[in-house]
């Protein structure tokens, strides 16, 4: 491997070079890289100056993440941080690119510190559940300042090149000629300048300490790493440098172990992971009639709320939308629905009255398919009928130009049936935008048996364009999203029906962290879309299922839109109380099963609500509709509101081992046998004593 440091010399200038793609994190190779190339121009006596720089994209974006969690590994990063700082030669830092957390850590270590003045410089830590832990909560407060220190800290939002140099975080700034400029500065530099030993902005103690108060008030107590945070800001005044480093070191090792930075930080690296579709490695996407992006132009057939949304996403992104609906009145509606959207947001300030308006010229509304001739992709949007869908895959079979692509955008249809009835099974695919779709990042693809792998590509440029997050899923009908909801509601169904209510289940899923909870949630969507799906499916022949939203749904109970589903809402309002006349069909239901209710914790519904979707994930992964752990994590984070800073049942499964986990799912098996059917990979898991991690990279 190409070692991550160099160290060139020139007019009595070191330069210490940093390349270690894609984002020159600070691995354990880099930092024996810094470490040695520093002893070496400290030692050579025709060095004069120290300059820490980077090739590639940008300056450091923090230590390696990936590493966490590993034995540690000499230097540390703190320890390196000190040496620069002690260096007896003047150190100066070159920062391009996102200069965050660990390394801006090394840039406020060394002496002095220009920014190319497009630079963008931040203490993300916070995101990750950490703080800055190589001396940053001793040093930010030192150079900016305690609010401005915290600001950082706590938001982990990066500032500007320019808001750095005027709160005095940067030196200088300079253009493209950034290591140049750094090199010549330092060939004119004598004095170090510790920024340990900088104390202008400790001197008001009483003013200082007011602000540590009154951010601390303003924090969740149970909050880690913000308190720790503030608690560690707070020893930059209050203790010498290496007693509040010392401090900072323990808060930091106390993060890095807590659930909620392994939730964080498995979640960071599932979002990057879940992009990656073998397809990308073996080719490119689709030629394009014209224009130089992968898709220049998309086509929409049915503009409801999904193709409304849909649109809305792409010329949001600046691409041309034709729409197809059908009839004036269709036409009509979609038009208010979009033109509605942007002028929400000219009213909420969102976005200006032009950008409205140039939004809205890229939009064409038409009555006539063969207006969808040219696009790159043509998405469907219809509701869910498979025939109607049928039929509109065969017209755009014959419409649609050579080398597009066709994407449905169902939810549970089997795209396979699409596939044959367009005639040209190699271009479609499913393109399944989560509602509302101009808001909500995930798309799954659903990729079917045949389609071309261009295809797949090119849609998944589409979805980058949107600045989605695509998850490949294998084109079976729920793909990997609805079959987890499906198997979470058919389990919380089976809760009521033992004698849990509607409302201890959302209520145990909420304290979880959830912003809702599953039959909310079914209120807000409205009843009568599963009570479709469902009365287009054969019967449930389970003895077990649970009928009462069938029953709700006789009774003309559709939820929010209704004023009553399984709770009762007030006109106008969202949040709503238990329907009494619901707990009396439950109750009806029960006693016809000859089930006597019993009593559930918060903690037994959700472990068996957990439960579920582990094995439903196991499952998900060992048919390779998912192709690995990661991708149902960030679909049940994405796409269901799973609290991110959890990691995803996946990650849970691991923390308790699968092993455990199929212990319990046994144990519960033994009481209720329909409802779980355990999933082979779970099996194999627990045998191997293996982790679901371990897949994740394969
Ligand atoms: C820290 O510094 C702690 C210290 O205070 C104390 C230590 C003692 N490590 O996001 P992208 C990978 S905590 C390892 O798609 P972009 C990423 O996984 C850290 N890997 O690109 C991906 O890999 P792959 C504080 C990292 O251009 C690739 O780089 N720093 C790291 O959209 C490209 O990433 C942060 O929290 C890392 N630190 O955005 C910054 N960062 O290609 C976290 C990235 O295999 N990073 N990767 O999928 C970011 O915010 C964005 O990655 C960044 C680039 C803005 C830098």
């Amino acid at each position: 491997m190409k070692h991550p440091v160099r160290l060139e010399r020139q007019n009595g200038v070191a330069v210490i070079a940093i390349e270690n793609p894609p984002v020159n994190a600070l691995s354990t190779a880099v930092r024996r890289g810094i470490l040695g190339a520093l002893h070496a121009a400290l030692s050579d006596d025709t060095i004069t100056a120290i300059v820490i720089a980077a090739n590639g994209k940008t300056f450091p974006a923090g230590a390696d993440i990936s590493e966490f969690g590993q034995p540690a590994q000499e230097p540390s990063l703190p320890e390196l941080c000190d040496l620069i700082e002690a260096s007896h030669k003047p150190v100066l830092a070159a920062l391009h690119g996102t200069v965050l957390g660990g390394g801006l850590e090394v840039a406020m270590a060394a002496h002095y510190r220009v920014a190319h003045d497009q630079t963008q410089l931040g203490l993300p830590e916070i995101l990750l559940g950490l703080l800055p832990g190589a001396g940053g909560t001793q040093r930010a407060p030192r150079l900016v300042g305690v609010d401005m220190a915290l600001d950082m800290m706590l938001t982990g939002k990066p500032i500007t090149a320019d808001q750095a140099q005027r709160i005095g975080l940067v030196d200088g700034l300079a253009g493209d000629d950034l290591r140049d400029v750094v090199k010549a500065l330092a060939a004119e530099t004598r004095e170090v300048r510790p920024t340990r030993d900088q104390r202008q902005h400790l001197l008001d103690g009483k003013q200082f300490m007011a602000r540590i108060a009154a951010r601390r008030a303003q924090l969740r107590p149970k909050a880690l790493a913000e308190n720790k945070i503030v608690d560690c800001v707070e020893a930059a005044l209050l203790l010498p440098f290496d007693a509040g480093r010392d401090i900072e070191r323990e808060a930091f090792t106390d993060c890095l172990a807590s659930p909620v930075s392994a939730g964080l930080r498995h979640s960071f690296f599932a979002e990057r992971r879940a992009p990656k579709f073998p397809e990308l490695t073996q080719t490119g996407p689709r030629p394009v009639n014209s224009g130089p992006l992968p898709v220049n132009a998309v086509g929409i057939v049915g503009g409801g709320l999904m193709g409304s949304g849909i649109a809305i996403a792409c010329l949001d992104a600046g691409l041309p939308v034709t729409l197809v609906e059908q009839g004036e009145d269709g036409v009509t509606k979609a038009l208010d629905r979009i033109g509605a959207h942007y002028q929400r947001g000219v009213e909420t300030g969102r976005i200006t009255e032009a950008q409205g308006s140039a939004a809205l010229t890229h939009l064409t509304l038409t009555t006539t398919l063969d207006a969808l001739n040219a696009q790159d992709i043509i998405i469907e949007a219809l509701p869910e009928d498979l025939e109607l869908k049928q039929e509109m895959f065969r017209k755009l079979g014959g419409i649609a130009r050579y080398g597009a692509v066709l994407a449905s955008n169902t939810s549970y249809q089997d795209v396979a049936v699409l596939q044959q009835a367009s005639g040209r099974p190699g271009d479609v695919l499913a393109l399944h935008f989560f509602a509302p779709a101009h808001r909500m990042k995930l798309v799954e693809i659903g990729v079917p048996r045949n389609v071309d792998p261009q295809a797949v590509v090119t849609a998944h440029a589409l979805t980058k364009m949107l600045g989605k997050m695509p998850v490949r899923s294998a084109a079976v009908p729920g793909f990997i999203g609805n079959q987890m909801l499906v198997a979470g509601r058919r389990a919380a169904d089976r809760l009521l029906l033992d004698g849990a209510t509607p409302a201890q289940v959302d209520n145990a899923l909420r304290s979880f962290g959830f912003p809702m909870g599953p039959y909310q949630i079914q209120d807000m969507s409205g009843l009568d879309i599963g009570w479709a799906r469902r009365r287009a499916q054969p019967e449930d022949p389970d003895p077990r299922y649970l009928s009462l939203a069938d029953r709700m749904c006789e009774a003309g109970w559709f939820g929010q839109k209704t004023g009553k589903g399984y709770y009762v809402y007030a006109e106008g309002e969202r949040h709503g109380v238990p329907n009494p006349d619901m707990l009396h069909l439950l109750a009806e239901e029960r006693r016809a099963k000859g089930i006597t209710a019993r009593k559930f914790t918060d903690r037994q519904l959700r472990d068996h609500l957990l439960l579920t979707w582990v094995n439903e994930g196991a499952r998900l992964v060992g048919t390779g509709t998912a192709t690995r752990p990661s991708d149902v994590d960030a679909v049940m984070v994405h796409g269901f509101g799973y609290p991110r800073w959890r990691g995803g049942p996946m990650l849970d499964a691991d923390q308790t081992t699968p092993f455990q986990i199929l212990r319990r799912i046994e144990i519960l098996q033994k009481e209720d046998p329909s409802l779980w059917d355990i999933a082979p990979l779970l099996r194999e898991m627990a045998a191997e004593r293996g982790k679901f991690a371990d897949l994740n990279e394969a």
